[in-house]
This record gives C-alpha cells, sequence and structure tokens, in this order.
C-alpha cells in the first residue's frame, strides 16, 4: 500500500476538505500533516482554533491513519522523515505565494520517485462561508486579542506603520518568499508622526483623538492585522481613560504612551528641541488610570520611556521603565535617535535581570541596519517600522508633480506611476 501525505492549515473543515481527505485516502495510506499555529501566522490570519484541538479534529476523521505536526510551511522536514509515495495537494497552490513551496516538495519528491497528486481547488459554498468567517475577522473582539495572541507565539513581531486604507491594504498584503520561509507583517503602527504629516500638520499632538479615529477607522475598515496606536502623551490622565475605552471598542490592540509633557515634539529630534519628561510618578500615576479603566482583558497599554531620547542616562532608563511595569504596564517602549543601537542593547541586557519577560518594544529608525533578527536576539519583542511607508510614497510623489511642472504633461511622469488599469483594479469590489 502507497503512503499519502497531505497537509492543512485550516481550523474549519468543510464538505470541500472532505471531499479532498477522501481522494487522498483512497490513494493509500494517508498521514495528516497540521500546520502550527507560529506557521500558519507567517503566511496568513493566525487560527482560530489551537494546534492540538485541529490535531484532535483530523485524528477523528475516518481514513486518517495518523496525524503529525508540520512546523513550517515548506514540507522539506515532512518529506524527509515520512518519504510519501505520494502528496496531495489542492492545484490553488500553482500560483500565489505558496508556488515556491510546491516548486521545493516537487524537487523533493523527484528526488527518490515521490509523486505530487493536485486536485482541482474549487470554491464552493462552503469555502464561501469560509470567506466570510475571515472577513469577520476585523471585527473588533476578534482583532483586539490577536496581538497578545501573536507574542505568546513568535518571540519577536515586526511591525509595519500604516496612515490610511491604502497603506493599511499594503501592510495587510505584504508578503516575500525568503529562504527562512514566507514572511509577512504581523501588525500595523499607526504612527502619530505619520498621521499628522500625511495631514500637514506637525506631530505635536495637534491631530486630535477624533480625527486619529477617523485614521484607525479607515485601516481598519479594510485590513484585519492587529494594531498598535502612537498615543503619544495620551493626553491628561481624565481623559486618557475615556479614549482608552474608544480605542478598546475599536478593536484596537495596544496604545503605546510616551512619559513626556507639555508641547511634546517628534522623539527624533533628540535634545535639539525642547521638551519635558514627565515625573516617572505622575506617568506611572497614568498608566495605572488606564489600566483601572481598561474593560476588556486583551487591550494592552504599553509605557515609552523617553530617558534615553532625552539624554537622561541608562540608570534613569531602567528605573522609569521598572517602575512603569510595576504601575501596571504591558510592557515597555525604549526609544533611541543614536546610529547605532548599543544603549538599545545596554537598556535591554540590565534590564532582563529583573524583567526577563516583560515585552520590549524598539523603534529602530536612526538604527536601522539592526536587523529583526539581531534586535530579537538581544531580548526585543516588538519592531516597529514607524514611518517607512509614508516616507517613501513622498519623494515619488513630487518626483510626478516636478515632472509634470517641467514638461507641461503627464507623459514623462508616467514611468513613475502605476498603470491606470492597475490602479482600477487595485481595489477589488464585492460584486
Ligand atoms: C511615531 O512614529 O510617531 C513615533 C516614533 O512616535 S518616532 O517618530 O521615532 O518618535
Ligand atoms: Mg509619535
Amino acid at each position: 500500500m502507497k503512503t499519502v501525505y497531505m497537509c492543512f492549515s485550516t481550523d474549519v473543515l468543510h464538505s470541500g476538505h472532505i471531499a479532498i481527505l477522501r481522494r487522498a485516502a483512497a490513494l493509500g495510506e494517508l498521514t495528516v500533516g497540521v500546520l502550527t499555529d507560529e506557521a500558519i501566522a507567517t503566511y496568513k490570519r493566525y487560527p482560530l482554533i489551537p494546534l492540538a484541538d485541529r490535531m484532535e479534529l483530523f485524528q477523528s476523521i475516518v481514513g486518517v491513519k495518523r496525524v503529525v505536526v508540520q512546523r513550517t510551511l515548506s514540507y522539506r522536514d515532512a518529506i524527509h522523515e515520512l518519504r510519501p509515495d505520494i502528496v496531495v495537494h489542492g492545484d490553488d497552490w500553482q500560483t500565489g505565494i505558496q508556488c515556491g513551496v510546491r516548486a521545493e516538495a516537487l524537487g523533493l519528491l523527484s528526488a527518490y520517485g515521490g509523486e505530487l497528486v493536485e486536485v482541482p481547488y474549487t470554491r464552493g459554498a462552503a469555502e464561501e462561508a469560509m470567506a466570510v468567517l475571515d472577513g469577520r475577522l476585523n471585527m473588533p473582539e476578534f482583532r483586539r486579542g490577536r496581538l497578545r495572541r501573536l507574542m505568546q507565539l513568535k518571540p519577536c513581531l515586526s511591525v509595519m506603520e500604516a496612515h490610511n486604507g491604502l497603506t493599511g491594504l499594503i501592510v495587510e498584503n505584504a508578503r516575500v518568499d525568503t529562504p527562512g520561509g514566507v514572511k509577512s507583517f504581523d501588525a500595523m503602527w499607526v504612527s502619530s508622526l505619520c498621521d499628522s504629516t500625511v495631514k500637514g500638520r506637525p506631530d505635536i499632538e495637534l491631530v486630535d483623538i477624533t480625527s486619529r479615529i477617523h485614521t484607525l477607522e479607515e485601516i481598519m475598515e479594510v485590513t484585519s492585522k492587529p494594531i498598535i496606536l502612537d498615543g503619544d502623551t495620551g493626553g491628561q490622565t481624565e481623559h486618557f481613560v475615556y479614549n482608552l475605552r474608544t480605542l478598546e471598542r475599536l478593536g484596537v490592540s495596544a496604545v503605546i504612551i510616551e512619559d513626556k509633557v507639555g508641547r511634546k515634539r517628534n522623539s527624533l529630534y533628540g535634545t535639539k528641541a525642547q521638551q519635558t519628561q514627565a515625573t516617572s510618578e505622575a506617568f506611572c500615576q497614568k498608566i495605572t488610570a488606564g489600566k483601572q479603566a481598561q474593560r476588556s482583558k486583551d487591550f494592552m497599554i504599553f509605557a515609552r520611556c523617553e530617558s534615553l531620547i532625552l539624554q537622561q542616562g541608562l540608570e534613569d532608563a531602567l528605573a522609569r521603565c521598572r517602575a512603569y511595569v510595576d504601575a501596571g504596564a504591558d510592557g515597555v517602549m525604549i526609544h533611541s535617535c543614536q546610529k547605532t543601537p548599543d544603549e538599545v542593547y545596554d537598556f535591554l541586557r540590565r534590564f532582563r535581570e529583573t524583567n526577563p519577560f516583560t515585552p520590549v518594544v524598539a523603534v529602530p529608525t536612526t538604527y536601522n541596519a539592526a536587523t529583526e533578527e539581531e534586535l530579537c536576539a538581544h531580548g526585543v519583542n516588538i519592531v516597529i517600522h514607524a514611518n517607512h511607508l509614508l516616507r517613501s510614497a513622498f519623494p515619488a510623489m513630487q518626483k510626478a508633480a516636478e515632472t509634470t511642472l517641467r514638461c507641461g504633461r503627464t507623459l514623462e511622469a508616467d514611468p513613475l506611476c502605476m498603470p491606470i488599469g492597475d490602479i482600477l483594479s487595485l481595489i477589488p469590489t464585492e460584486e
């Protein structure tokens, strides 16, 4: 009897899956691989049902001989360990993000005479129902808790800024095939710098909460990934406790507030701009009040420490961050505007002595030679790429404007632009 292998990432079984399982079981002795939560989270939404329960689900299906764990999207380990005569998969992986995985599997199978059987993928009523379920993932109750859950799954999250619906879609859908597997962003950062700049306003808490909420709504309307809001100073504590409940209700996963008072300026000015740090006590009170006001269990408040930005030294940063955690902060953000990550690494080395598990956020805008992998190895749990979609778009727009002015027509600007056909089909309609 031949041995057959199939791998599943789904957490809701429908008639289409049962049909393909029956066909696979008819080919021989069937082993089902169940993709880990971490592996699924690398290329699509994280599963609603955890791995152990999904394994049980498949174990109970007639025709499934055994169930194993598949740890990566790649079939390499499964094929090496099981050497199946046949791998079965839907033919939908011939294109799209999984086509590299398919090519690798084909190569590995052909090395020993194994065979790939592809079953036509049809989108029936059950798949439509699944799409509706997926569509519900942007509902606040699903989205809000997803950041906390991702932090439990992965040692370090990769977060990109989004400042409107379109950039939200870019962050939501960006995927790359790397030697380490398929990569996508884990969450979105709604930056005060970008949200202000895109409105032509300075980053001084001038764009009010109503406007910030409007930006959030625009992004949330078209995406499902978790959102971290840059809450600036959080404003007055009396207002912060109301505003954070609004954020919770919208489905924001976390707000990061910084320990400054008065006229807030962007941190990347360093000490060039006059800024005042809040007292540790006052900021702790704000954190505690926020945590007490919070209604959902999943929402998080991260405390952002500006001591390194304002050159107050490592000891001040450590004392403050420890106090902020004691006051109830779910994690800390240590910001730096140095060209190298050294002071952030020094901070982490010391901070981890007392707080081995407290989530730490870093924003490597100025020290961006440091990779996510390096930052993670030093103990960073969330890496925020804080302004790069806005900063990359602006030069292209400026160039298109100047080219048009210079030439008195737009022909010469065409190479800078997306083709009209592409822009028309960029946002699919539902009919
Ligand atoms: C932002 O993106 O608005 C931030 C990060 O607060 S920074 O610009 O580095 O201060
Ligand atoms: Mg900001």
